[in-house]
């Protein structure tokens, strides 16, 4: 029996969706284990010992326990639709930096603000405004963040914008951030997006093998 690379991931995270996304989207299998973050398994923590998720373990032993690395493995195996974009482009570069640095400490402070007293919520929130205003910006020139096809870039970014306009969605659907309000509706009913997203059981080494 051949061997496929094991993911360990967990559903709502939004490094896992995207990595999950783009294998999916690759057209890759790969057993899924499914991890309780406060519980590890200790198969994963010794594949990689930052205790991060996702993580992905080839069959010859290769470790990746980085979420962009997974999608560029991911895309280099198989990119039908051509999601492979060039990161000497500044602006693809760049977004995805902000989206995993800035935005992300902005997310979760407004997300999770009641473990941030120093500052309100709606001061986190004006906060992340600030990335969410350069999105809006680029989806009022085209429909994708780089143009008006849909590139790695709009899936690095996608699960983050989620979290952030299901923080209080009726703020975001009448905020002035129409065009990426469109983007994130259209996202969230791909087809791709609802089958990363199904629920898994726990894993644990007696369980039966999922696939994703
Ligand atoms: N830079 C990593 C970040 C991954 C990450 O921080 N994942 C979170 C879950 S969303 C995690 O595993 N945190 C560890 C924990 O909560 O114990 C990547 O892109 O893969």
């Amino acid at each position: 029996m051949v061997s496929l690379p094991i993911l360990y991931s967990f559903r709502r995270c939004p490094y896992a969706i995207r990595a999950r996304m783009a294998i999916r989207y690759a057209g890759i299998q790969v057993e899924l284990r499914e991890v309780i973050l406060a519980d590890k398994p200790v198969s994963m923590l010794a594949a990689s010992a930052k205790g991060t998720v996702p993580v992905l373990i080839l069959a010859d032993g290769t470790v990746i326990d980085e979420s962009l690395d997974i999608i560029s493995w991911a895309l280099q195996k198989n990119d039908p639709e051509h999601w492979q974009v060039d990161f000497d482009d500044q602006m693809a570069w760049q977004l995805i930096e902000q989206n995993d640095g800035s935005f992300k400490q902005h997310l979760d402070q407004y997300k999770y603000a009641d473990r941030f007293p120093e500052h309100t919520m709606q001061t986190y929130r004006e906060q992340g405004c600030e990335f969410l205003s350069r999105l809006e910006h680029q989806l009022s020139q085209h429909k994708y963040l780089l143009g008006d096809r849909l590139t790695q870039v709009d899936i690095s970014i996608f699960p983050f914008v989620r979290q952030f306009a299901f923080v209080d969605k009726d703020w975001f659907d009448q905020s002035a951030f129409q065009n990426l309000l469109k983007w994130l509706t259209d996202m969230l009913a791909l087809k791709l997006f609802s089958s990363v997203m199904a629920k898994y059981p726990r894993w644990q080494a007696d369980t039966e093998i999922q696939i994703l």
